[in-house]
């Protein structure tokens, strides 16, 4: 961020709870979504930074929506390093302030749609993949990006549950033009303020016209590959969640139909429902990716 982010380390440390927000840094500067240029407008209202900070997906804390708000406290967030590789076999850790003290960070309003037909409408504070990418610079081309998150069973009450079906670390992966599209981001904070745990502190992916389920949470590995990278959705329930998992109403999901969404704040009486759209409605900047695929087959 150059020079905008001083003091990440107390940042970091004051991430620590997820209950209290009171002790939540705000980033002292970044480019608003207003400012940033950016030709995205998102007409949407914002989802509440309540619902947004304890309805949550982080199966490594449980499986219900309350339990990272509950449970995610408990993971270590200071120190925070990355592991960087790739195929060519190169490896090297990265500290996450070192990270952010290269990066410009921007404010993004972004729709994100749950593939179980919830969504949400975040201002995320962020810098896009493309950038760290660059930054990380692999030597070499390769076809992919993966992910891991951070796994520490001691910390992750949902890993050590006799109902967790994932293979941990929760891994995702992007095609790597995927990864270079400019919507593509790493977020590290929301509503001003640097990333609660729940939310996947203190870094982690967005991208926006996926299925939620790719945006993978507390980034503790990236690895540059020409392999197709397994995913932990995808290798659990193949015919339930594909490698691509854009968003996309026209095909459904073998269990429920992608037609709608409940759009956060949602209850019984007032369940907010609305249409869902191709792409999450982001087909003009990503709709080129997949000309040369079938989308009612990779859906
Ligand atoms: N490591 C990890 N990342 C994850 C998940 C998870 O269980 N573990 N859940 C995913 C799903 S299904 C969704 S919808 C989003 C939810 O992000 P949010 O809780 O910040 O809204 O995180 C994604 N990233
Ligand atoms: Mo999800």
């Amino acid at each position: 961020m150059k020079g905008a982010v001083v003091g990440s380390a107390a940042l970091l440390a004051a991430q620590t709870s997820a209950a209290d927000t009171s002790k939540l840094v705000s980033f002292p500067s970044y480019t608003s979504a207003e400012n940033s240029g950016w030709p995205l407008q998102v007409p949407d209202v914002l989802t509440p930074f309540d619902d947004v900070t304890n309805y949550n997906n982080f199966y490594e804390f449980g499986m219900d929506k309350s339990d990272p708000a509950r449970y995610a406290s408990a993971m270590t967030l200071d120190p925070w390093s990355i592991r960087v590789s790739s195929d060519s076999g190169k490896t090297s850790d990265v500290q996450f302030e070192d990270l952010l003290r290269a990066m410009d960070i921007e404010e993004r309003i972004y729709r994100l749609r749950c593939v179980e037909a919830w969504s949400m409408v975040i201002p995320w504070l962020g810098f896009p993949l493309a950038e760290l990418i660059r930054w990380l610079s692999p030597e070499g081309s390769f076809q992919f990006v993966q992910f891991q998150t951070r796994y520490v069973r001691a910390e992750m009450r949902g890993t050590r549950s006799f109902s967790s079906v994932i293979d941990w670390p929760y891994q995702e992966a992007l095609r790597m033009d995927e990864a270079m599209n400019p919507l593509s981001f790493i977020a590290v904070g929301l509503y001003g303020k640097s990333l609660l745990a729940q939310n996947g502190a203190p870094l982690r992916l967005v991208v926006p016209w996926k299925y939620g389920f790719k945006s993978i949470k507390s980034i503790a590995s990236i690895h540059f590959t020409n392999r197709l990278p397994e995913t932990s959705w995808q290798s659990i329930a193949p015919h339930e969640y594909g490698f691509y998992a854009n968003v996309n109403p026209e095909v459904d999901h073998p269990r429920w139909s992608q037609r709608f969404e409940r759009r956060l704040p949602s209850s019984l009486f007032s369940p907010n429902r609305i249409p869902t759209q191709m792409f999450n409605g982001y087909g003009e900047y990503v709709a080129d990716l997949y000309k040369n695929l079938d989308l009612r087959r990779y859906y």
